[in-house]
């Protein structure tokens, strides 16, 4: 039924945990937080270093990324977009594949059956009919399993976002769409983008449901992805769930959002930021002790180095590899070169 929930969906305000997460789900929860956190803060310094690349940097997206992911399986598939390049480090993933990636390394572009987390998707939206492929063939196959597609708001205007949420509702395809709105498309706003009051709105003209949360409530995020997951397992086809904050960090690492963004409203949002929020929520509950935070810090800060380490010890690829699959016939001057 293609029901649309408005009423941003909040846990973390609140004295108590979604039923059917224990201390050790919580936990966890917040371990994969501290994880993706370190991943990202790690990486802006090892851009600025030069050690790798252009990153699109995800800092107060963890919320959206780690909730919207923990009520999979294994056997489910994960479609990234460059915003979660590092979702496979859920998965057990090491960093050094995802920095790799960003260093432009072969040796990042992992197999995607190995983690079941597909490529990560540079194009806006073009992941979402892959998804709703996947999906499908799972349902067709008869076969257990649920796609779980991640993109941005300014996808929701590409084709593919379109073809791709409707293919996947009218086949009762298992697919579970989360848009991660933080309200920019690098510079373009969300008023650019849509004259729809909320992006879960568009829900109703594929007749799926649609649900809204806050997106700096890991739980609130959960949840709404647990019940889009159980759906899709059960034969009831696909949600999308819109994750509304707002961006607080620059795009990526070749932005200056200075010259666009309200500032004051990121302001807001870092005050308000996702791992500080669960973290605070955790004390409050008595299930988050001090020790744990240290260690949930210490091994992603391991995990981090270990990972810098691997990547820059591997031998640099070769530049062939940029024409390999270009061409079946090299032109002269670069065949020469
Ligand atoms: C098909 C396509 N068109 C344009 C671009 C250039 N581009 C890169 S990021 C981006 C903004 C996307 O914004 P949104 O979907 O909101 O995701 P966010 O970056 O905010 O996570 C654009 C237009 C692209 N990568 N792919
Ligand atoms: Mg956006």
């Amino acid at each position: 039924m293609a029901q649309v929930i408005s009423e941003l969906r909040r846990v973390l305000d609140g004295d108590t945990a979604p039923a059917g997460l224990t201390e050790t789900d919580l936990l966890e929860l917040y371990r994969r937080m501290i994880l993706l956190r370190t991943y990202d803060e790690r990486s802006v310094v090892y851009h600025r270093q030069g050690r790798i690349g252009t990153y699109a940097i995800f800092w107060n997206h963890e919320a959206i990324q780690v909730g919207a992911t923990y009520p999979l399986r294994d056997e489910d598939w994960i479609f990234p977009s460059y915003r979660e390049s590092a979702i496979g480090l859920v998965r057990g993933m090491p960093a050094e594949t995802v920095l790799q990636w960003w260093r432009g390394h072969p040796s990042g572009w992992w197999n995607p059956a190995d983690w079941n987390v597909a490529s990560i998707s540079v194009p806006i939206g073009s992941h979402v009919p892959h998804a709703a492929g996947l999906a499908w063939g799972k349902k067709l196959r008869g076969q257990d399993g649920v796609a779980l597609a991640f993109f941005g708001d300014g996808a929701t205007s590409e084709g593919s976002f379109h073809e791709g949420v409707n293919l996947a509702a009218v086949m009762g395809a298992p697919a579970v769409f989360v848009c991660n709105n933080n309200q920019w498309a690098i510079s373009t706003p969300l008023e650019a983008q849509t004259r729809a009051e909320s992006l879960a709105d568009k829900a109703v003209g594929y007749g799926i449901p649609g649900v809204r949360v806050d997106g700096l409530d890991v739980l609130a995020v959960y949840d709404a992805a647990r019940e889009a997951v159980e759906r899709a397992r059960a034969g009831g086809g696909p949600t999308l769930i819109e994750a509304v904050h707002y961006r607080a960090a620059p795009h990526a690492t070749a932005d200056d959002p200075r010259a666009y963004i309200d500032q004051e409203r990121v302001e807001e949002e870092r005050a308000r930021e996702c791992v500080g929020r669960f973290e605070r929520f955790l004390k409050r509950l008595g299930v988050l002790g001090d020790d744990h935070v240290e260690a949930a810090r210490r091994e992603a800060e391991e995990a981090l180095r270990a990972g810098i380490a691997a990547a820059e010890a591997e031998p640099p690829a070769s530049a062939s590899l940029l024409f390999d699959h270009a061409y079946v016939d090299p032109p002269p001057h670069l065949r020469d070169a």
